[in-house]
């Protein structure tokens, strides 16, 4: 009910309910806020009018009603940090998904577009370093690594399994970008020079909007040319060997 009253967007991944349930508890205090400063606003308007008053008071409120009140709100604010935020983020950490069989996928944010990278059938990326990225390298791959000999590149194109964890890791060529998949409640910085890991369990197949969350220049908006496919196992993996096949190292050309 809440989800429709806030106008949520469909959440789309296994975490996402509780991000939801997150920014409810945060709009209640918000909302209980509203209501009882208004309503002491309205009262202090009528209770201090210039008729009762003509004169101004300069010294001011004689009791510290007010300062226990502050503290009141600084506590109900510790606590959704502290019981609620903090340990959301520490359980999404701490249950990353260690098997080294996990879909993953490279994600190198450019101004203005997404470039990605898939380790390809043999699940193992070849290896990177950051240090090596140039315009014809994007991903600072390098070279002479024979698990990268079937990675292969998308641009734009984004594709998971459905119902399986997928693990991003993140990069930006030029300046920070931020990978924002919002029906996924995914979302991370793109940091040049260092590669941040991020990972979600899409629910269901479908075709959603990938967007930049950090204004990154005059092109800012044409991120949104990045979509993320979820699809069904058995089509991704399809996808995989396809790709495998026709792979041709070709990084896409810079721009
Ligand atoms: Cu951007």
């Amino acid at each position: 009910m809440f989800q429709k009253l806030l106008s949520l967007p469909v959440n789309k991944s296994v975490h996402g309910k509780e991000v939801d349930d997150f920014i409810i508890y945060i709009h209640w205090l918000m909302g209980f806020l509203f209501v009882i400063w208004m309503a002491y606003f309205l009262y202090v308007l009528w209770r201090f009018r210039a008729t009762r008053h003509p004169k101004a008071d300069h010294t001011g409120a004689r009791t510290h009603a007010s300062t226990y009140l502050e503290g009141f709100v600084a506590v109900i604010e510790g606590v959704l940090l502290l019981v609620f935020a903090v340990p959301l983020w520490a359980k999404i950490v701490d249950k990353a998904p260690r098997d080294p069989n996990t879909n993953k996928v490279r994600v190198m944010a450019q101004q203005f577009r997404w470039n990605f990278m898939y380790p390809g059938p043999d699940k193992v990326f070849g290896k990177q370093d950051l240090e090596f990225v140039t315009v014809d390298n994007k991903f600072g791959q390098v070279l002479d690594d024979s698990n990268g000999q079937d990675d292969f590149f998308t641009l734009n194109d984004l594709r998971v399994p459905a119902g399986e964890p997928t693990i991003f890791q993140i990069s930006s060529l030029d300046v920070i970008h931020s990978f924002k998949v919002i029906a996924l409640r995914v979302c991370q910085d793109a940091i040049p020079g260092i590669s941040v890991p991020t990972w979600c369990v899409p629910l269901q197949e479908g075709r959603y909007q990938i967007n930049c969350a950090q204004l990154c220049g005059s092109g800012h908006s044409n991120m949104t040319e990045g979509f993320l496919t979820v699809q069904s196992p058995e089509k991704f993996q399809a996808w995989i060997a396809e790709k495998a096949e026709t792979n041709t190292g070709d990084i896409g050309g810079f721009e």
